[in-house]
């Protein structure tokens, strides 16, 4: 009994190293930030939100701990024939579902960076759910690839 017991308790922390599920049942897995030169004006950042519990939840805000003027929720989007990035106020992820956050799609846009941080270092970001909870999230700065449509490269907007 016992035994089982430890064993359940070191799988959860096993699970909790690799991604973490918040009180909300939401978990946020692979957290990166693309690498971009000192001078970028903005940066982006990717992850996947998984929903393990049965009711819709999003995520309303994001903070971030690096000095940055503001974050933003935004997704790219086809309009008038042109890749735009597009503001949200949420960004949604519906009861036992997933979003993914990737290049070219939606994404955390961080504004006027102080300091860009470099390839390697950590970014902790703060989610916060549409119930209130807040989830801790580190995102590693690694390079990012460029977008990917039909297996050819696109040009046009990176986020
Ligand atoms: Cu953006």
């Amino acid at each position: 009994m016992r035994t089982t017991f430890y064993r359940a308790v070191s799988a959860l922390l096993l699970m909790a190293a690799i991604s973490s599920v918040n009180a909300a049942g939401l978990m946020v897995s692979d957290p990166w930030v693309r690498a971009a030169p000192p001078n970028a004006p903005a940066l982006a950042a990717f992850m996947t939100l998984e929903n393990h519990s049965g009711s819709d939840l999003s995520v309303v805000a994001v903070r971030t701990a690096l000095p940055v003027t503001r974050t933003e929720m935004h997704r790219t989007m086809m309009a008038d024939g042109m890749m735009k990035m597009m503001q949200q106020k949420e960004m949604p992820v519906a009861a036992h579902n997933s979003l993914m956050l990737k290049p070219g799609s939606w994404h955390i846009m961080m504004i006027g960076p102080d300091k860009v941080p470099t390839e390697g270092e950590l970014v902790a970001l703060t989610l916060v759910l549409s119930d209130g909870s807040e989830q801790q999230v580190m995102a590693k700065v690694r390079k990012g690839q460029a977008m990917m449509k039909g297996g050819h490269h696109s040009h046009m907007m990176q986020h």
